[in-house]
C-alpha cells in the first residue's frame, strides 16, 4: 500500500463552530473537502507518531464514506492504532469513553448532532482531544489555521475496510481495530449506576419508553435498558440508526419528539419517558403529563446524584452554560459547593472537569453530563434518573414537584429564530451591545432591568478569556433574558432568546410556562426589537 501525497487548495469556510465543522452534505461532498479538513485535524495532533486514534460517527448519511477516508488519512500520517466502532458507529459519549479508556491521543467524531441528515441534510466532523472532550478553542483555531493554509494531504491507497466485522486489520503501517461500539460504554455505566436497583424496578412492572429517534443511541439503549436492566422488549423505539433518521429531526425536545410527548401526555402514559439525539449526547426527560426542562433535570440530578454509587461521595461542584436556567445554582448554594457559569459549548466544561472542580454539568440545550467522560451523555442522564426513581420509588412527576417546593421553580423557555438573515441578526446583537449601559433602571413590560452585560468568561483553570458570549439582561423581578446567536446552524443565522423567571411560591407552580413568561417575552421584544429586525412575527421553534 502506498501513501499518495495529493495537492489541494484550501476552502475558506472550514472554521469550526460551537461543536466542530458543520455544513450541508453537498458542501462536504465537494472534492477534497473532507480530506482537507481531516488532514488539518491530523496535522494539529501533537505526538501522533505511533499513537492511538479513535474514529466513529452517528451513522448519518456520508458516515461510512468519511470513516473510510479518515482511516486512510490517519494511517498515512503516523498513527499506529486506530479504533473504529463497528459499522463506523460511535455515539459522542461512547467516543469520549473509548478515547479515555484506551489512552488515545484523540478522536475524530463524525456528527452534526441533532441536525437533520440525508443527502440534503447536515454533516459534521469534530475532533476530541486526549481527555475525551471537544477540542478547546486554541486547538480548533490551530485546525482552522491549518485548513486555510493547506496545500496537500497524505492518504493511503487502499481498498475500503470491512467495518462490519469485529477484529483487527492492517492498514499500511497502522492496525485498525473494529470494536463493539457499546461494550466499553456499557461497562462504564454499570460502574456508576445502581443496575440491580433499576433491574428490580423494571421487574416490579415499571414502564418506560425510550425514543432513540432512529439515531445512534438505539443499540446502546437496547443493550443497556432491555438486555442488562430487563426492561420489556419494545421499551426502546426507533432503535435502528438510519442515515436520514427516518426523515425526522433527531432533536429530543417536545417539538421534534412529539410522538413521545403525545404518549406521555395521553391516557396510557408509561411511568417515565426519555429520548436522545442524533449522536447520543443530548437527552429529554418526560414524566407522565410533565416535560422536565433540561435546567430542572440538571438541578434534580445534582440534588439526587448521591443515590447512585458513582456519586455517593457527593459532588465537588457543578457548572452550567450561561443561558441555562439558574435552578442548579440553588442546589449548589444549599449544598455549599461551587457553581460555575460557562459560555455555551461543552468544551468549556473540560478544564473544570479535568481539574476536579466540578462533578456534574449541563446546558439548556438538552445536555447533561458528569466527570465520567468529557462529553454530555444522553443515556447516562436517563440511567441516573432511573437510579433516582429506583432508589426513592417516587413517581417522576412527584420528584419534580417536590424539588420545586423545596427550591422554587425556574420557569424557562427558549425561542429560536432560525435561518434569519445573518447581517440582520448581527445588527440586532450590535444594537443591543451599544445600548447595554443605558438599560439598568429602565422598565419594559412591567419589568425593571437590574443589570445588562455581554457575557465574558475567564476560565478559572487556565485564565483564558472568552468574550461576546451572549447578552444577558437581569430584571429586579428575578427574571432574565439572554440573547445570542447559535454556533451550530448551517443556514443564515439562528437567534436564540432564552427566557426565565423564578417563582418561589408553591401556590404558583402549576401555571402555564407561556403565561408566567409573557411579560419577559414582551420585555425582550421591547428591548431588542426582534420583530422589526428579523422580519419575523414569531419564533420558528419554542422549546
Ligand atoms: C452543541 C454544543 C453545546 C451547545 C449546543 C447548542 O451541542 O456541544 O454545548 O449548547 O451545540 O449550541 P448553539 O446554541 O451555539 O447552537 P450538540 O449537541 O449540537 O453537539
Amino acid at each position: 500500500m502506498t501513501v499518495r501525497v495529493v495537492p489541494t487548495q484550501p476552502f475558506p469556510d472550514q472554521k469550526p463552530g460551537t461543536s466542530g465543522l458543520r455544513k450541508k452534505v453537498p458542501v462536504f461532498r465537494q472534492p477534497n473537502y473532507v480530506e482537507n479538513f481531516v488532514q488539518a485535524i491530523v496535522d494539529s495532533v501533537e505526538g501522533r507518531e505511533g499513537a492511538t486514534l479513535v474514529v466513529g460517527g452517528d451513522g448519518r448519511f456520508l458516515n461510512r464514506e468519511v470513516v473510510q477516508t479518515t482511516l486512510r488519512i490517519a494511517a498515512a500520517n503516523g498513527f499506529s492504532r486506530i479504533l473504529v466502532g463497528r459499522g463506523g458507529l460511535l455515539s459522542t459519549p461512547a467516543a469520549s469513553c473509548v478515547i479515555r479508556k484506551h489512552g488515545a491521543v484523540g478522536g475524530i467524531v463524525l456528527s452534526a448532532s441533532h441536525n437533520p441528515g440525508g443527502p440534503d441534510g447536515d454533516f459534521g466532523i469534530k475532533f476530541n482531544t486526549r481527555n475525551g472532550g471537544p477540542a478547546p478553542e486554541p486547538v480548533t483555531e490551530a485546525i482552522y489555521a491549518r485548513a486555510r493554509a493547506i496545500t496537500e494531504y497524505r492518504i493511503l491507497d487502499a481498498p475500503d475496510l470491512d467495518l462490519d466485522r469485529i477484529g483487527e486489520v492492517v492498514l499500511g503501517a497502522a492496525t485498525v481495530s473494529v470494536i463493539d461500539p457499546v461494550d466499553d460504554y456499557a461497562a462504564l455505566m454499570e460502574s456508576l449506576i445502581d443496575f440491580p436497583a433499576i433491574r428490580a424496578l423494571f421487574a416490579g412492572g415499571f414502564r418506560m419508553r425510550f425514543d432513540a429517534m432512529s439515531a445512534v443511541t438505539g443499540p446502546y439503549a437496547i443493550e443497556i435498558l432491555e438486555r442488562r436492566l430487563g426492561a420489556p422488549a419494545g421499551t426502546v423505539v426507533n432503535a435502528e440508526p438510519l442515515p436520514d433518521f427516518g426523515g425526522h429531526h433527531p432533536d429530543p425536545n417536545p417539538v421534534h419528539a412529539h410522538d413521545l410527548m403525545d404518549l406521555m401526555t395521553g391516557p396510557d402514559a408509561p411511568d417515565f419517558g426519555a429520548a436522545s439525539d442524533g449522536d447520543g449526547d443530548r437527552n429529554m426527560i418526560v414524566a407522565p403529563g410533565l416535560f422536565v426542562t433540561p435546567g430542572d433535570s440538571l438541578a434534580i440530578l445534582a440534588a439526587n446524584a448521591h443515590r447512585a454509587p458513582g456519586y455517593a461521595a457527593g459532588l465537588a461542584g457543578v457548572a452550567r452554560s450561561m443561558p441555562t436556567s439558574r435552578a442548579v445554582d440553588r442546589v449548589a448554594a444549599r449544598a455549599g459547593i461551587p457553581a460555575f457559569e460557562t459560555p455555551t459549548g461543552w468544551k468549556f466544561f473540560g478544564n473544570l472537569l479535568d481539574a476536579g472542580r466540578i462533578t456534574l454539568c449541563g446546558e439548556e440545550s438538552a445536555g447533561t453530563g458528569s466527570n465520567h467522560v468529557r462529553e454530555k451523555d444522553g443515556l447516562w442522564a436517563v440511567l441516573l434518573w432511573l437510579n433516582v426513581l429506583a432508589a426513592t420509588r417516587e413517581p417522576a412527576a412527584g420528584i419534580v414537584r417536590a424539588h420545586w417546593r423545596d427550591y422554587g421553580r425556574d420557569y424557562y423557555a427558549r425561542h429560536d429564530y432560525e435561518e434569519v438573515d445573518a447581517a440582520a441578526a448581527e445588527g440586532l446583537m450590535q444594537a443591543l451591545r451599544d445600548r447595554l449601559d443605558t438599560l439598568p433602571g429602565q422598565s419594559f413590560a412591567g419589568l425593571t432591568v437590574e443589570t445588562a452585560d455581554d457575557f465574558a468568561y475567564t476560565d478559572p483553570v487556565d485564565g483564558s478569556v472568552t468574550r461576546r458570549q451572549g447578552i444577558r439582561i437581569l430584571f429586579r423581578e428575578d427574571a432574565r433574558v439572554v440573547l445570542r446567536l447559535s454556533g451550530t446552524g448551517t443556514v443564515g443565522a439562528t437567534l436564540r432568546v432564552y427566557l426565565e423567571r423564578y417563582e418561589p411560591d408553591p401556590g404558583r407552580h402549576d401555571a402555564r410556562t407561556a403565561e408566567i413568561l409573557a411579560p419577559v417575552v414582551a420585555a425582550a421584544e421591547a428591548i431588542a426589537d426582534i420583530r422589526a429586525r428579523t422580519g419575523r412575527d414569531a419564533p420558528s421553534v419554542v422549546t
